[in-house]
């Protein structure tokens, strides 16, 4: 996958997207990474990229020809078809692992991140703009830090990244749950033991005790997760029983719509 990045703040990618994960990527090969500077594609010598708001108020908005300039710089006009052109936005829909998955099966992405108060309404009245997502419901300063979450989503679920292909058969078996606790050695630390099925050998009690420690915190902690997760007929019973345990209400919470 090649993913193309406008943005004034090049430099702000370089820590998150050069560690780990998404660094072992992109030296196999697995994903490419560019990093436009918006400023390179502005009209005068002072290579100005903001304006004062029309109509006037606080704040400073990113003037449109420079960043259609560099989106045309990145994706010629042959290019342009079914490449997502994504504008990281509060006004977008929301980011979900159903979207990373989505985004995940195109060879190509290009991501706009806005600053200030944002970017001239026109560019995306021009059409230059495919998409608009967020992250979520909170005031940032840009669209950068948006855009690295979206390719740490994205990235990691590119075939050969995380490696051993069994994370993802089990990140499909707990689809849509949080995760179950884990541990570590030492068996026994500042007197807290491991629960001693995970010490049992037993790994058909060791998967029942994981599913059912990953329903009981999905239940206590986000129940609206367990509308859409994919739950067998032994969740649901575990779940009833999960309901009496712990005395919560799920309200109608497993019906559909
Ligand atoms: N944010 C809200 C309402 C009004 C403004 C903002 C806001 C960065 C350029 C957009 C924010 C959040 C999630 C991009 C927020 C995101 C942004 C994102 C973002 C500077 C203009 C701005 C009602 C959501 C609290 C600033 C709500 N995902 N404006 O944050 O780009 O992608």
């Amino acid at each position: 996958m090649r993913i193309d990045v406008l943005t004034l703040f090049p430099e702000m990618f370089t820590g998150p997207l050069t560690e780990s994960i998404i660094k072992r990527a992109r030296e196999q090969g697995r994903v490419e990474i560019h990093l436009w500077d918006i400023r390179d594609f502005a009209e005068d010598k002072h290579r100005i990229t903001d304006d004062y708001p029309f109509g006037g108020g606080a704040g400073m908005v990113m003037k449109a020809e420079p960043v259609a300039r560099g989106l045309e710089a990145v994706l010629s006009a042959g290019e342009r078809a079914g490449v997502p052109v994504i504008l990281l936005s509060p006004q977008g829909r929301l980011f979900t692992q159903e979207v990373a998955k989505e985004l995940a099966a195109h060879p190509r992405l290009v991501l706009v991140c806005g600053h200030y108060e944002g970017i001239d309404e026109r560019v995306r009245e021009a059409g230059l703009v495919t998409d608009e997502i967020s992250i979520g419901d909170y005031v940032l300063t840009g669209g950068e830090l948006p855009a690295m979450v979206i390719i740490d989503a994205v990235v990691r679920l590119l075939p050969g990244v995380l490696g051993a292909p069994a994370s993802a058969v089990e990140d499909s078996f707990y689809h849509g749950l949080l995760d179950y606790p884990h541990y570590t050695r030492p068996a026994v630390w500042r007197g807290l033991a491991v629960p001693e099925v995970l010490l049992s050998g037993n790994h058909q009690a060791i998967a029942r005790w994981r599913r059912k420690e990953a329903l009981r915190r999905t239940l206590l902690r986000r129940p609206d997760l367990l509308r859409r997760a994919e739950l067998s007929a032994e969740d649901r019973v575990i779940l009833s029983q999960l309901v009496q345990e712990e005395g919560v209400d799920l309200k109608g919470l497993l019906e559909e719509g």
